[in-house]
């Protein structure tokens, strides 16, 4: 059988991804949606300017509409998660059920599939989220425990970008497109 050359259709960009890792804190992770390089050192963060999925991506008009970024770290068989905003607008609102800006992050494991989402105001004892304090955007750290013994699983970041209220269908920024089951897939150091 000859095989030709790969299919790739013009005007569409080919998606790579490869295992991403988890490394250990050095220590106790505050969840106090503090970012500051002590407990979350720079190098750890992944940068989103082109998320791989963009669900409405009418409303969304490029990298100065918003970026995010987030780090993830293990202490203690929990998963540490942080993502903080960059936004032109940042839309908050005192019903964490209505329409806002939102974060959200879906871990799969071998057990189980976590949605956890957080909007500014949101604490518990799981996820805190709250305004950035020196520019627009939010911050939002999340804790979620891992099965013991677990060494790897699948990580998708969401960003629910609200620019303006009246519109109901926002832009939802994808890290990752939640379909591809082989993106996302992480390993836990040693
Ligand atoms: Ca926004």
């Amino acid at each position: 059988m000859q095989h030709g050359p790969a299919a790739i259709r013009a005007g569409r960009p080919v998606l790579v991804d490869w295992i991403h890792s988890v490394p250990r804190a050095a220590g106790p992770v505050a969840l106090d949606g503090r970012l500051d390089s002590e407990n979350w050192a720079l190098g750890l963060f992944t940068t989103v300017t082109r998320p791989m999925f963009i669900k409405e991506s009418w409303d969304w008009h490029g990298p100065q509409d918003g970026v995010f970024r987030f780090a993830v770290q293990q202490h203690g068989g929990v998963l540490h998660v942080a993502v903080e905003t960059t936004d032109d607008k940042l839309v908050t609102a005192a019903d964490p059920a209505a329409l806002q800006d939102k974060i959200i992050v879906v871990l799969q494991t071998s057990g189980s599939t976590t949605t956890a989402e957080a909007v500014v105001g949101t604490k518990t004892k799981n996820t805190i989220c709250q305004p950035r304090g020196e520019s627009s955007g939010m911050v939002a750290q999340f804790a979620l425990p891992l099965p013991a013994g677990e060494k790897t699983f699948r990580l998708n970041i969401g960003w629910v970008d609200v620019d303006r209220p009246e519109n109901t269908k926002p832009s939802i920024l994808w890290w990752r497109p939640p379909a591809a089951l082989a993106f996302g897939q992480f390993l836990m150091d040693e």
